[in-house]
């Protein structure tokens, strides 16, 4: 079995290390020529690492752009799936997503039963990860999607004890999620407690929308932070993302 990213992401956290993470949806690439432009971005600009995915893809080209990032670079490629249809043997890993603050039997574990003999033919490293949704103040796609209720952005005692029941049923990652274009980020409050609450490594995304709050995001306690939409609005945010990412972790070998 696959261990290589996610002994990164245990080592990073250990070390204080910070990773910045670009996700790209496949419904939102236009050609293969702007999926290219974020690749040779991130190759550059030195991004650790790409998730490919979505709660809903409506095209067919999931495979087709894991396939593409893959032939252009060495960055690893993690499936952030929206159902047990999002599997590509081509990428690197997969985040086996169990979505721990909603109550929908079917995204805490029936997609995985449908998921888990094709994930075990496959050479694809499995990150099991308890998925926390964070409501933002309106409806997003991946709670109408989901057909959950996101914790309450103002409750991080709940996000704290959602995170701290995921790490004890043996998950490896929180991945704490405000929704692809959310109005606003996860709180540093509640990034804050739930990286006291917990020891796994703690993915952070959703409207991250510029570098003060990707700053924010890693001075809480995000050891990855995700950016989709911040990007495809504005490429220069990878930039100044990475910069941000680089400048942090220099600081750690003063
Ligand atoms: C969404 O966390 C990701 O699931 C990224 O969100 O597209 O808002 O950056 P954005």
């Amino acid at each position: 079995m696959k261990t290589k990213i996610y002994t990164d992401f245990s080592e990073n956290k250990a070390a204080g290390k910070k990773s910045f993470a670009v996700l790209i949806d496949p419904d939102k690439i236009e050609g293969e020529s702007s999926c290219m432009r974020i690749v040779n971005m991130s190759i550059e600009n030195q991004v650790d690492y790409f998730l490919v995915g979505g709660s809903l893809i409506t095209g067919n080209n999931f495979g087709h752009v894991v396939r593409l990032i893959k032939e252009n670079t060495d960055i690893p490629v993690i499936i952030f799936p929206g159902s047990s249809m999002h599997i590509e043997p081509a990428a690197d890993g997969i985040l086996f997503l169990s979505l721990i603050s909603g109550r929908n039997p079917d995204l805490l574990i029936g997609q995985h039963v449908v998921a888990a003999p094709v994930l075990k033919r496959s050479k694809l490293e499995v990150l099991p990860t308890g998925y926390l949704l964070i409501n933002s103040g309106q409806q997003t796609t991946v709670s109408y999607m989901s057909n959950t209720t996101p914790i309450p952005h103002d409750k991080p005692s709940v996000a704290a004890c959602t995170a701290i029941a995921g790490e004890m049923l043996g998950l490896k990652l929180i991945y704490m999620d405000a929704g692809s274009g959310a109005g606003s980020p996860v709180s540093s409050q509640m990034i804050n407690m739930v990286r006291k609450a917990v020891d796994v490594p703690l993915i952070v995304g959703g409207g991250i929308n510029n570098a003060h709050k990707a700053a924010r995001a890693y001075e809480s306690g995000a050891d990855v932070i995700v950016i989709g939409n911040g990007i495809e609005e504005n490429p220069s945010l990878l930039v100044e993302v990475a910069e941000l990412t680089s400048r942090y972790n220099q600081q750690l070998n003063v």
